[in-house]
């Protein structure tokens, strides 16, 4: 017998699979092997990488350098999300986006998403060769967004958020918090819908971190099957996140490696199909031993 319960469903025998068909002939198999988000965050501010990348050079090269390493999908997002951030104009951000979204698309052929709840700059993201949408809203922050999505047919990520990005570690609070997180993407996918957004094109994300105590977190992961029920593409970010700072007692998100190794095995052991990370060459060898280990 499998010890690892959710390894026979994560395989391909489950029909869980997915393909997201984009321009030029290229697309995403999901539901197989996980699919590795590399995370090129094009902020001054990014609690993660400091504002490294906040040149656009730098920024495209960075994502070069992470689909070189193996990323699947490289998500490019200009608004800080951080607990407490400010939120800055939609121009500015797609000041931020757009070139490094024209520049990726110029020199590759790699998905690459945009990491936003406005449509205005998803919209403009689109128009510039992004192939899909990352709303950590899961579409509640913009009522343009799911429109957009169903006029030019990209998929999206719909992630979980407790409050907005300003408030959102003040009192976080659920009576069951994996119930509500289901249910609250079941029908951010249901809104999807039937704006006339296909449930096949739509992936959802519990928001390790938006709103959530350790405890939160640690609970969501423990029951990713229960989000695998809504019949989508799972995704977990948890890279370099401060629950992990927290678990190990580490204040810099750059010591946060080994953590954060472990929750992409568990994770693609539970059936995530996508991770998102910053460490994309460490994550895929984690990855990859995971799934070899548990047969999917
Ligand atoms: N986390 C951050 C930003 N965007 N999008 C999705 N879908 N899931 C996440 O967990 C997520 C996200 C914040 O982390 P970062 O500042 O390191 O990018």
């Amino acid at each position: 017998m499998n010890p690892w319960p959710f390894a026979a469903a994560a395989s391909g025998s489950s029909g869980r699979r997915w393909r997201w068909e984009f321009s030029g002939g290229r697309g995403l198999e999901l539901g197989g092997r996980a699919a590795l988000m590399g995370v090129i965050n094009v902020t001054p501010d990014s609690f993660s990488d400091g504002g490294r990348c906040f040149e656009r050079a730098a920024a495209v090269e960075h994502g070069l350098r992470l689909a070189a390493e193996g990323a699947d999908i490289v998500d490019v997002g200009g608004q800080s999300t951080r607990p407490g951030s400010t939120e800055i104009s939609a121009a500015e951000e797609i000041d931020r986006v757009l070139p490094v979204i024209e520049g990726l698309r110029a020199a590759s052929g790699v998905v690459i998403s945009v990491d936003t709840y406005r449509a205005e700059v998803a919209r403009a993201a689109l128009a510039a060769g992004a192939d899909l949408v990352n709303d950590i809203s899961a579409f509640r922050f913009d009522e343009g967004m799911l429109p957009l999505l169903a006029r030019t047919g990209a998929p999206a990520v719909a992630m979980h958020i407790q409050g907005t990005p300003r408030d959102m570690q003040r009192h976080p609070h659920y009576d069951s918090v994996v119930r509500e997180v289901r249910d609250h993407l079941g029908e951010a996918v249901e809104r999807a819908e039937r704006a006339g957004v296909g449930r096949e094109r739509v992936a959802v994300d519990p928001g390790i971190g938006f709103g959530k105590t350790v405890e939160h977190n640690l609970e969501l992961l423990r029951h990713l099957a229960e989000l695998r029920k809504l019949g989508c593409p799972v995704v977990i970010g948890a890279s370099r996140k401060s629950f992990i700072g927290k678990v190990l007692g580490l204040a810099s998100p750059q010591e946060r490696l080994e953590g954060t190794l472990a929750v992409t095995a568990l994770a693609v052991a539970a059936g995530a199909d996508i991770i998102r990370v910053h460490d994309v060459n460490a994550n895929l060898r984690s990855a990859r031993m995971a799934e070899a280990v548990v047969g999917r």
